[in-house]
């Protein structure tokens, strides 16, 4: 193995991080045999949610329900997740797990996938479990800039405490304004890359990088490259801040 001589990409800030793939930890957690997992993003550092990435190694079994009251999203980025319930979920096959959900599922011995927990803040009815796939969502343009297409991963419905999303940047398309705004993100670099602007930094970021946007933090992304660039991101949604 190449010494990397004490350098890394990754930079955690206050209100903001980058997680680049050659920081990433695998740890084995108890409550998840078959799987080896990298907490990128946690409450530690600041955040309200935690994101992983999870390779499931031998075969991944039962990861049951999580903690009392936490939501889980997760995301297939190589491989297959069956669930006890029958739906199997390919590359950017999704699901959104309730609260109280038990997760029986299986994994393909090479399956990779990106998970998303947080505590949910329900409003009115808890939705059901919803499974689906990239592929099949349509995009819309935002702000009717059909450079930067969004493809929303669960219905706009208030009872949803957040959004998942993918962003969709044509080579040289920009976020059109730094955005700063009360909601945080936990957002994974999928293709292409380009400059990230985070509080007073900008950074280079390519597919595989992982971001944490603090509540507030200004925000900017600029695609380069000659390929289209694409990010699925994470942003608590429909909920005062009070
Ligand atoms: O929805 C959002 O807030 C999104 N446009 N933010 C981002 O891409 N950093
Ligand atoms: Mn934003």
């Amino acid at each position: 193995m190449t010494p990397n001589f004490g350098q890394t990409r990754s930079d955690i800030r206050r209100n903001h991080a980058l997680l680049t793939p050659e920081s990433h930890e695998w740890i084995t957690q108890p409550d998840w045999p078959g799987a080896e997992l990298a907490f990128l993003i946690s409450p530690d550092m600041g955040a309200k949610f935690a994101m992983a990435l999870v390779r499931a190694e031998a075969g991944l079994t039962d990861i049951g329900t999580a903690t009392e009251g936490v939501a889980r999203f997760v995301f297939v980025l190589e491989g297959a997740l069956t669930f006890a319930d029958g739906n199997t979920l390919g590359p950017e096959g999704y699901a959104f797990l309730p609260p109280a959900y038990d997760a029986l599922l299986s994994a393909s011995s090479d399956t990779r996938f990106v998970l998303f927990e947080w505590q949910f803040l329900a409003r009115g009815d808890i939705p059901a479990p919803m499974f689906g796939s990239v592929d099949g969502i349509e995009g819309t343009a935002l702000r009717g800039d059909d450079w930067l297409i969004v493809q929303k991963m669960l219905p706009t419905d208030p009872a949803f405490d957040g959004e998942f999303n993918i962003m969709n940047f044509h080579p040289g398309a920009s976020l059109a304004y730094v955005e700063t705004h009360f909601m945080e993100h936990g957002l994974l670099m999928l293709d292409g890359g380009g400059v990230y602007r985070l509080d007073d930094r900008w950074y280079p970021v390519g597919a595989g990088d992982a971001i944490w946007m603090g509540p507030h933090v200004p925000q900017w992304f600029g695609a380069l490259g000659r390929e289209p660039s694409r990010y699925l991101i994470y942003k608590n949604y429909n909920r005062s801040p009070l």
